[in-house]
């Protein structure tokens, strides 16, 4: 068995796949605190967790021309100062199991908990790309560094050797502004196994594949990275396109998500107590781009009123969620339609149906959420 070395899990976790392990906290859960705790964090394995042990651990990094590091786990901590950012990552099939009520899709079935953050704490990819000899030049908008990508392989590979791998623009790479870390630590302890003891990539306001776990490999290339999770996975398309008709090659791999929200309590199909409602959930948007209000209905969408935002440690970096609550007067025996939608800062929304968005693979899955409930009597 691949898997009997993976690591012990918390029982409050719902799991979608034992092996590889896939599971996600409970919608109550998710929303207790504003960083997840590590335990609680989901977890999304394509492949069994790897032993590694940290004192030969190697983290290769290679440079264009044929420059290349070789960082231990100590000279990674010591030879580039310590950044911290509090980021939450979600995967691309966070709600897929919304999707595949419209039509099926493939894919595991996450409910809304696949989706958390963490006070992440490492090194710059930027440092560690400018000590392996990367020049910072992607100010130059008409060089061609802009298509130019940083590829990362994980130590986790399938029964053939073929490790798990995912890239991103160089231009994001070498940014201060975009804060892509080399991470060693987690909420304040080492990262735990399941989230790629000793070194992962996180990369803040973009989807989960590209914050790759168990991090083996750095290489800065002329291309995307080659991996089936870089080419043939993580793509949207038409809803008319279907496993037939799919043509990879066609859609950009996805990167920065749109803006997503979920109503976290209560549950659907919940009987709730007349008096005073609190709806709660969460908020986030791809890119850096802040959400800046929730609107929550409990009609079904025609009449809404705001939610308060929670307060948010670092205002004015958009890495993070935001936790919302709406507190309203519910009448005894009434049915409720309770709907949100986030606006993140650039004025995006969300789609209000999921037919329209639906796609073959389920990723994407960002309308209106919506959960009926019954008042008692
Ligand atoms: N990195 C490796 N090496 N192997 C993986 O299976 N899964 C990716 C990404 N990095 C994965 C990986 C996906 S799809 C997601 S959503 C995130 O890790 C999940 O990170 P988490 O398990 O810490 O929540
Ligand atoms: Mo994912």
């Amino acid at each position: 068995d691949p898997f009997a070395g993976d690591p012990p899990r918390h029982p409050a976790l719902r799991v979608n796949s034992l092996k590889p392990f896939n599971a996600e906290p409970p919608p109550e859960l998710l929303t207790q605190s504003f960083l997840t705790p590590n335990e609680l964090f989901f977890t999304r394995n394509h492949l069994p967790v790897p032993a590694v042990e940290p004192g030969s651990y190697r983290l290769r990094v290679e440079g264009p021309g044929g420059r290349a590091l070789s960082l231990s786990l100590a000279e990674l901590r010591q030879r580039f100062p310590k950044h911290e950012v509090t980021a939450t990552l979600q995967c691309a099939g966070n709600r897929r199991s919304e999707m595949s009520r419209v039509r099926p899709v493939k894919g595991l079935a996450w409910d809304i908990g696949a989706i958390s953050t963490a006070r992440w704490g490492g090194a710059r990819l930027r440092d560690v790309l400018l000590a392996a000899g990367v020049r910072d030049n992607t100010g130059d908008s008409t060089g061609d560094d802009n298509e130019w990508h940083v590829c990362f392989e994980g130590l986790d590979a399938d029964a053939s050797g073929t490790p798990y791998g995912a890239s991103i623009p160089l231009k994001r790479a070498l940014s201060a502004e975009a804060e892509v870390l080399l991470a060693y630590e987690m909420n304040g302890t080492e990262l735990p196994r399941d989230h790629g003891f000793p070194v992962r990539v996180v990369v803040p306001g973009v989807v989960g594949a590209r914050s790759v776990k168990w991090l083996r490999s750095v290489a800065v290339s002329p291309a995307e990275s080659p991996s089936h999770w870089q080419q043939k996975d993580y793509k949207g398309f038409c809803p008319s396109v279907d496993w037939d008709s799919v043509d990879f090659g066609a859609a950009p791999a996805i990167q920065e998500l749109p803006v997503q929200s979920a109503i976290t309590e209560p549950r659907p199909g919940a009987a709730v107590a007349a008096g005073e409602l609190t709806v709660k959930g969460y908020a986030w948007s791809g890119g850096g781009r802040e959400v800046v209000r929730v609107d929550v209905s409990l009609d079904g969408g025609r009449t809404w009123r705001e939610a308060e935002l929670g307060p948010r440690p670092e205002r004015g970096r958009g890495w993070a969620w935001a936790l919302w609550e709406l507190r309203a007067p519910v009448p005894a025996g009434a049915r409720l339609d309770i709907v949100c939608k986030a606006v993140d800062r650039s004025y995006n929304v969300q789609p209000d149906s999921v037919a329209p968005i639906w796609n073959l693979r389920g990723v994407l899955s960002n309308a209106w959420h919506r959960v009926p409930v019954t008042v008692t009597r």
